[in-house]
């Protein structure tokens, strides 16, 4: 975990002997490891937590609900494989961060929640403390690892633990209960220091087995369409130019999940995102890497891969590489599991497969080139129509255009149409640049990620919002103000949950579940803490407003309205709309 050497930091009045306290060894042990931020929210019983981290020389974001803190953390920790620091009070603002943690583990992202925590003998008799509440037994199941430090000279060990738990093995999210007793509590500054433990190798190599290397190079030789999935624990990886060696090396189309876009350039010709639809079920070997078979690929069966009902599997054979052992057979066989980190694993297939690898038939590759044509061709005549009001599709256009002028800018997305269109129409042009809703597609993760995209990568930030998503963590751009990050929020507003259109089935006065007031002006949000706000309804307009906030990298709102009948139910995923598949 990188960092220099920490001096360990002493209560300022501690007389002749020098005393430390748990506030201080918190600190330390987090410093000591080179975890040098911090996303939380102050109260009882760790406000003097935050404001002594400061003091320190910690970055110290401060949120308006823990549940954008929890997201910030996750968010880095995904970005940096360093595990991201989520603080919050005890009872409800560690419930509030719950969420976020639970999505971390779920997503595999390294975080650690440190929650502060009322007194146990009041907790466990059940007496009524302040903000009472079980938070150890609570966290558990939500998380990778959950460990309570009672005394000041384990909180190294504390900390320790969970850093491994955080970034070892498939990533989670860690919880460390720190109950309000411990903080005050001192012991002299030497014996503290001695009770840090620095990380060594957190994240160890996993280095496959030759045999098992041997079966997944022999099962991609004997393809005949073969097919490369990359997922977000691939771009996890950082093994960047591996990857990309291996996808250019063996010639293999590919398909990037949503946060794997830009691990290579979507633009690469052996990307065959425009003919996903056609590459799933014709292809016979597919290697995923860091990629699981769950709902986001259909499980690996039915329709989608060419199986005959929605049990039905394809008959392709599968090469998984993943760092979780537990991980293969979960929903289809996989012949050749590679169990190892993804740099290990994809270095161990390079040298298997030398500078001699035959490039898969070409009537495979012709074939996909083909749809791939054709799809490009009718999504460049869709995106350059430029109807009245604006739809998603010329709002994206130019969406598009901005991120191709900024391939270093992070760009969020949450929503349901909104987050279909811009995976699909946004290309992508580096690693780790797309933060999106994930595995769980959970609202509200918007302006946590952007605030720790922008204070954590410093890079300007561009977040593509649903008018219903944004609502989830609307707040916060207050906190994208108050800190002044280059973050450019672009709300494809059209009234609502989905879309805006519907009336009230029942005919009461009350507004339908999924409308929202009509040309809300979400961008004066934004003015109220001192951004800029825009108002546009055309795709000229939107595209000067990105271009001055990528300009002058202050935090700005644009209210983009698009036409209310514009997007369907649930977006893509209507198939799971339990309502919608019996219209
Ligand atoms: P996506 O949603 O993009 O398809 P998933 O979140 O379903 O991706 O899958 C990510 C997978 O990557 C998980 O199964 C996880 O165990 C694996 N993984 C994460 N980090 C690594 C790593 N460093 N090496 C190998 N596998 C990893
Ligand atoms: C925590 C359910 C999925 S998508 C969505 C909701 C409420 C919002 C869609 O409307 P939006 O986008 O954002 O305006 P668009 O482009 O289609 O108009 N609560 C949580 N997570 C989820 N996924 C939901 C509810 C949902």
């Amino acid at each position: 975990m990188g960092g220099s050497v920490i001096e360990p930091s002493v209560t300022p009045d501690a007389g002749a002997m020098q005393v430390t306290d748990g506030f201080h060894l918190v600190i330390d042990a987090l410093r000591l490891n080179g975890i040098d931020t911090i996303f939380g929210l102050p109260g009882i019983p760790i406000t003097d937590l935050t404001r002594k981290a400061q003091a320190c020389g910690m970055r110290v974001i401060s949120f308006r609900h823990e549940q954008s803190a929890g997201y910030a953390a996750s968010i880095a920790g995904f970005m940096t494989q360093k595990p991201g620091i989520c603080l919050t009070v005890s009872a409800p603002g560690f419930l509030n961060g719950l969420t976020a943690l639970a999505n971390a583990t779920t997503n595999c992202f390294p975080m650690i929640l440190i929650s502060g925590s009322s007194e146990r003998e009041v907790v466990d008799l059940q007496q009524g403390d302040y903000e009472e509440m079980d938070q150890l037994a609570i966290a558990r199941p939500l998380a990778k690892a959950a460990f309570r430090v009672l005394h000041a000279e384990d909180i190294g060990v504390g900390v320790a633990r969970a850093i491994r738990a955080a970034v070892s093995g498939r990533p989670g999210g860690v919880y460390l209960d720190l109950p309000a007793r411990l903080f005050p509590q001192s012991i002299d500054a030497e014996a503290g220091r001695r009770s840090l433990i620095k990380v060594v190798d957190p994240a160890p190599r996993q280095i496959p087995a030759p045999e098992a290397v041997r079966r997944a190079l022999d099962l991609l030789r004997s393809a005949r369409k073969p097919l490369i999935i990359l997922g977000k624990g691939a771009a996890y990886a950082q093994a960047d130019a591996e990857i990309r060696n291996l996808v250019e090396r063996t010639g293999i189309p590919y398909l990037p999940m949503s946060m794997a876009k830009g691990l290579l350039p979507d633009t690469h010709e052996q990307s065959a995102s425009a003919a996903r639809s056609y590459v799933l079920p014709e292809a016979d070997v597919v290697m995923l890497v860091g990629a699981r078979l769950n709902w986001l690929l259909s499980h690996g069966k039915g329709k989608t891969w060419g199986g005959k009902s929605a049990k039905d599997w394809g008959g392709q054979k599968f090469v998984q590489v993943d760092i979780s052992p537990q991980e293969a057979d979960s929903n289809v066989r996989i012949d050749a599991p590679l169990v190892g980190d993804i740099g290990s694993c994809v270095s161990a297939l390079l040298a298997g497969i030398g500078s001699a690898w035959p490039k898969p038939p070409a009537e495979w590759l012709g074939a996909i080139a083909e749809r791939k044509t054709k799809n490009v061709a009718k999504m460049a005549e869709t995106l350059a129509k430029n109807p009245s009001p604006m739809n998603f599709h010329s709002a994206l256009n130019v969406v598009r255009d901005i991120v191709k002028a900024n391939p270093d800018a992070y760009l969020v997305n949450e929503g349901a149409n909104a987050l279909d269109f811009t995976r699909s129409i946004v290309d992508m042009y580096r690693p780790r640049k797309r933060l999106d809703v994930g595995t769980w597609g959970v609202m509200g993760v918007g302006m946590g990620f952007a605030v720790a995209a922008a204070a954590v990568g410093k890079q300007q930030v561009i977040a593509i919002e649903g008018d219903s998503a944004f609502g989830f963590s609307g707040m916060e751009v207050e906190t994208i103000c108050r800190y002044d990050l280059p973050v450019c929020v672009v709300i494809l507003n059209n009234n609502g949950v989905y879309r805006g259109d519907e009336t009230n089935v029942g005919g009461g006065r009350d507004p339908a579940p999924l409308v929202f007031v009509k040309d809300a002006r979400y961008e004066k949000l934004m003015e109220a803490f001192g951004g800029v706000g825009v108002h546009v309804s055309t795709p000229d307009a939107l595209r000067s407003a990105m271009q001055e906030a990528v300009r002058s990298r202050r935090p700005t709102l644009i209210n983009a309205v698009i036409d209310e009948t514009a997007g369907t139910e649930s977006g893509r995923i209507t198939n799971l709309n339990p309502s919608a598949k019996k219209k």
